[in-house]
């Protein structure tokens, strides 16, 4: 019985092994270029794996994907139908939701201006400055990192509302979902905040389009766009475009369509962009090994496996 590391870069590989090594001690490790009995194999854990490299495994039970998203397991054609297993860990959340309300506060706070001042050691306090229950956030996704981030941003005092797939209801938060839904929360948004996953739905879907959406009558001057989900969500070309017809007053973008964004972007220099490099919410590996062996002992014993994902919905 073996676990299988299908991670991406190979040299991640090594301290995986140490980890589980020491938390289940029982079991063999394999790496997918030296697995010599595919039959052996029960677990597979993945981080942006070969397309391939977990076909042929007759008695794999789960995947364990590294990361909280799995759009990158569903890039190989030839992935098993075993249950697959993504991460939610509460650290991976708190440090989402910090992220997301540092950047609503740089925008709500104009904090780019001020630093411009400073450069020029320019003092004048008062730019105006709206109050956070004057802005109205709209959190594109309401799972585990949508919903920490809509009751975060509420105690600074936003007024938050949320856009799901299906029907939610949310203490304070005025929920839309679906097609129909979206449309009627982007028209009370001033700041768009974006944690969905990557799917077919939503590939490029903050886009020229949803940004001419957005309202126009806010406290900010203009919408504020704050990605977060994935860079597959967004249309690079289309945010540098809202931001010169002003569709866009400004962005926090932490995930791109190409990851670096090509060193020509105009994201990368524009100071209305505040670019962070895919590091909003990243995983502590102790914690997912900590939480991936508990599963695989829970599953062993006859329980159930958590956070499992819908193979149809992709998320
Ligand atoms: P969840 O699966 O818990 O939540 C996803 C949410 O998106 C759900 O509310 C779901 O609706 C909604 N959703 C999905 N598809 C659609 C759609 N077509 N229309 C409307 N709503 C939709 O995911 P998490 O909150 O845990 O994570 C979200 C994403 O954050 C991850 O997939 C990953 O890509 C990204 N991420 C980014 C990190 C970073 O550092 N930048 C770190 C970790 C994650 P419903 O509830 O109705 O199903
Ligand atoms: C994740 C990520 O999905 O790091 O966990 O983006």
């Amino acid at each position: 019985m073996s676990i299988l590391l299908a991670i991406e870069p190979e040299s991640a590989i090594a301290a995986w092994e140490t980890r589980l090594r020491a938390l289940l001690p029982g079991h063999a490790l394999a790496r997918p270029r030296t697995l010599a009995d595919r039959s052996g194999v029960s677990y597979a854990l993945s981080w942006r794996h070969a397309p391939g490299a977990l076909a042929g495994l007759p008695n794999l039970k789960a995947i364990f994907s590294l990361g909280a998203g799995v759009d990158h397991m569903f890039d190989d054609p030839l992935l098993p139908d075993a249950p697959i297993i993504r991460v939610v860990d509460k650290d991976l959340t708190n440090r989402m939701s910090e992220w997301i309300v540092l950047h609503a506060l740089l925008h709500l706070r104009q904090q780019r201006l001020y630093d411009r001042r400073q450069a020029d050691r320019h003092w004048e306090e008062d730019l105006g400055q709206p109050a956070a229950r004057d802005i109205r956030i709209g959190v594109m996704g309401l799972g585990v990192l949508g919903r920490d981030a809509a009751k975060k941003l509420q105690i600074i005092g936003f007024d938050v509302a949320g856009w799901s797939h299906g029907k939610k209801r949310l203490p304070r938060v005025a929920c839309f979902h679906g097609a129909a839904g979206l449309d009627a929360m982007l028209a009370r948004t001033d700041m768009l905040v974006a944690l969905l996953p990557l799917t077919a739905e939503t590939r490029g879907i903050l886009n020229a389009r949803l940004f001419a959406k957005l309202a126009r009558n806010g406290r900010l001057g203009g919408p504020i766009l704050i990605n977060a989900g994935r860079g597959g969500l967004q249309v690079d070309k289309d945010i540098a475009a809202a931001l010169d017809s002003g569709a866009l007053k400004a962005a926090s973008l932490d995930v791109f369509e190409k990851e670096p964004p090509p060193e020509d972007s105009p994201l990368w220099r524009d100071p209305r962009v505040f670019v962070t490099p895919h590091c909003a919410a990243l995983n502590e590996p102790g914690a997912v090994a900590r939480a991936i062996a508990a599963q695989i002992r829970t599953f062993e014993r006859g329980g159930k496996l958590k956070n499992v994902v819908d193979r149809a919905k992709g998320y």
